[in-house]
């Protein structure tokens, strides 16, 4: 038997408590930690010890125990005092004003109904209980009316306070709100379900809501679960607050997590507003959405409003095309891309997603083919988020048909019949048949005459096509050979058409040299390389009389790109084609080569605001006088140029010992400098 704790490691044992929910407070709901993570390890650890120490002194709520103890047989049964309603959905702004047009007739008013708006979490509503400011509950939504008891699985998500801060809050309170994974996690979630040959989920939803059934905590407090609220249930005594917003602000000084991209909207227009800029706004947030929520910010007016069959009256989801789908496959094919690349894609039943019709996804390659098991006849989940192209994320197994399909790499190119080869250690195959090949003549002319490269204007895809499939070009040299009396034979091509079509190709010879490097196609050499690359050598003829190891020294060219660079320029028919290109009088001015310029091998970092310019000002500036600029600070930064309001790019830049400027400074430079 030990003896009691003595009074002041009692005292000890609840000012760790206090400090380590201030710090889980000040790091996971105002994401603005005080103190370093190795500060809060080290009071945990002490706590942890004291409570080996002293059985007596572990407490439920005390932040060692999130992580819970033995697992449960079942889940229990808990039934909401007040039901968790559901929302209506609007699916087009048509929808969102009749609601809105209803609840002005419903209030007799015609004035604007003040809303507030906020992002609608792709994840699970739950329901938790404080008493006395503690947290004594928590439960799933279930059907509304009876949730499942998931006390000790809510408990071990950090964010969820245990207790409520300050001394005003009700003995009783119930607060609503969505538990979700955020992207990240499931990501990592699901790399690790792989490499051990485990089942990965679906999508965060269902991996959140995975979690959360767990009977084994433990195995709930290793996923990566978060929260926002968004309301309340139960409240005794009541709270003196009448508006929603006012209510949010409350749950936020009382602990909880609340979404920052919820705003006020006085009049129906902004809803709409808002609706676009979470839209344009949706790939970029850390977790899903699957809409935006409006409600009425006045209780007074949702009392009044009241709710109908199960979801209030006074609320509904605008709801955000949804991004994934299932689909079937109706065949694989293999294309062909302009570096001879052979990418299987997927042949699928037309389906609308993303609010456009799908009806084919990328494999990327066999590799992917062959991890993901797709084959013809599959009925599959595909995915297009954004602007990004359409991707299958899995394979519905237990839909797969009798009679499904594997596909095999062709040995031979679907268009030129040359060779394909893979090798070892790459995932992508290849044909090799080059400029033989007419479906890599056609891409490398396509992207020649793209807007970023040459930017031949009325030079689409599909009269490329025709016009490389009747055989009128092979390189892009032969687009400024064509005669008009030729152009106007072929299908829907006037004279007038063609009269255009020469005169934006005339157009199109005067370019820039980096513009001409990036048209030339060669692997690896995007837009930024080629930049880089014209403007370290200026003209083309040095570039061509680069050694590998000269190319090397270039900023943004690695082993790789200079491997590609020297093999391209090598070959030939590229040669023959630059040459001709060059002869036809593509012409760009003549620039000052990169080393000569005042500022060249200086690296400058920009951070904050300035007065007098914008950072891409500045950053131009800089980069005409031969100068690089970099986001990121190194050793081999020559200075961080900070305005007001610096990033972390100035402590970082402290840190090293690299020079610090301010914007006088700059300037003073660019008078020196600018003629
Ligand atoms: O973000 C959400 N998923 C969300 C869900 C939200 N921001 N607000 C919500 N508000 C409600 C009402 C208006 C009924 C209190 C909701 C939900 N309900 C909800 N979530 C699941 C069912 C209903």
């Amino acid at each position: 038997m030990t003896s009691p704790p003595p009074k002041k490691i009692v005292e000890r044992v609840n000012s760790l408590h206090e400090l380590l929910e201030e710090y889980n407070y000040q790091y996971y709901v105002l994401d603005d930690p005080t103190v370093p993570d190795a500060e809060y390890d080290r009071l945990f650890r002490e706590l942890q010890a004291f409570e080996k120490e002293f059985p007596e002194l572990v407490t439920e709520n005390s932040p060692s125990q999130r992580v819970g103890g033995q697992p449960l047989d079942a889940f229990t049964q808990v039934i909401h005092p007040i039901p968790m309603l559901s929302l209506n959905n609007a699916f087009d702004d048509e929808e969102f004003f009749a609601f809105n047009q209803r609840i002005k007739d419903r209030l007799k008013t015609t004035d604007a109904i003040e809303y507030i708006c906020e992002p609608k979490l792709d994840g699970l509503a739950v329901s938790l209980l404080y008493e006395a400011g503690r947290f004594v509950q928590a439960a799933t939504r279930g059907d509304g009316v009876t949730g499942e008891n998931i006390t000790q699985n809510i408990r071990t998500i950090a964010m969820i306070p245990l207790h409520l801060r300050g001394n005003d809050y009700p003995a009783r309170l119930e607060v609503r709100g969505e538990v979700y994974m955020p992207k990240k996690g499931f990501a990592a979630l699901n790399e690790k379900a792989q490499q051990k040959g485990e089942k990965q989920f679906a999508n965060p939803r269902n991996a959140a809501a995975g979690s959360l059934r767990q009977l084994d905590s433990r195995v709930a407090a290793q996923r990566p679960l978060e929260i926002f609220c968004y309301g309340v249930g139960l409240v005794e005594p009541a709270l003196n607050i009448d508006n929603h917003y006012s209510l949010l602000n409350q749950l936020a000084r009382w602990g909880f997590r609340i979404n920052k991209n919820i705003i006020v909207a006085n009049k129906e227009g902004h809803c709409i507003d808002y609706y676009q800029k979470i839209l344009q706004k949706r790939e970029s947030l850390p977790y899903e959405i699957d809409g935006v929520v409006y409600k009425v910010n006045e209780f007074e007016k949702q009392k009044q409003l009241g709710f109908i069959s199960r979801a209030p009256r006074w609320a509904i989801a605008y709801k955000f095309p949804a991004e994934e789908d299932i689909s079937q496959v109706l065949d694989i094919e293999f294309q062909v891309g302009r570096t001879g690349a052979i990418t299987p894609v997927a042949r699928l039943e037309p389906t609308f997603v993303g609010g456009v019709t799908v009806s084919n996804a990328t494999l990327h390659n066999m590799d992917e083919v062959l991890r993901k098991d797709v084959r013809i006849g599959d009925r599959v989940i595909i995915r297009r988020a954004g602007d990004v192209i359409p991707e299958i994320v899995s394979v519905i197994k237990e839909k797969r048909p009798q009679g499904s399909q594997k596909v095999t790499l062709p040995k031979t190119c679907p268009v030129c019949d040359s060779d394909v080869i893979k090798p070892e250690n790459e995932a992508v195959a290849r044909c090799i048949g080059g400029l033989y090949c007419s479906a890599q003549q056609k891409e490398k002319i396509i992207h020649f005459a793209s807007r970023k490269a040459m930017d031949i204007d009325g030079l689409g895809n599909k009269l490329i096509e025709q016009l490389v499939d009747r055989k009128m070009i092979s390189t892009m040299a032969d687009l400024y050979q064509l005669k008009p009396t030729e152009l106007a034979n072929i299908e829907r091509m006037g004279m007038k058409s063609a009269d255009n079509l020469l005169a934006a190709l005339e157009k199109s010879k005067s370019t820039t040299f980096a513009k001409f490097l990036y048209a030339l196609g060669i692997r690896e050499v995007g837009e930024a390389t080629a930049n880089s690359l014209a403007q370290h050598f200026g003209d083309l003829p040095p570039l061509l009389e680069a050694s590998e190891a000269i190319l090397l020294q270039i900023p943004d060219v690695g082993p790789v790109v200079a491997a590609h660079l020297a093999h391209f320029f090598k070959q030939p028919h590229n040669r023959e084609v630059i040459d001709a290109l060059i002869h036809l009088g593509i012409h760009w001015p003549k620039s000052i080569k990169r080393e000569n310029l005042p500022l060249a091998g200086y690296t400058y970092v920009l951070t904050g605001t300035y007065d007098q310019m914008n950072r891409d000002q500045a950053k131009a500036r800089l980069q005409a006088l031969g100068a690089k600029v970099s986001s990121s600070v190194s050793k081999k930064t020559t200075a961080v140029i900070a305005g007001s309001q610096p990033g972390s790019k100035l402590p970082k830049a402290e840190a090293l010992g690299v020079a610090i400027m301010d914007e006088k400074e700059l300037n003073t430079l660019f008078e020196k400098f600018e003629i």
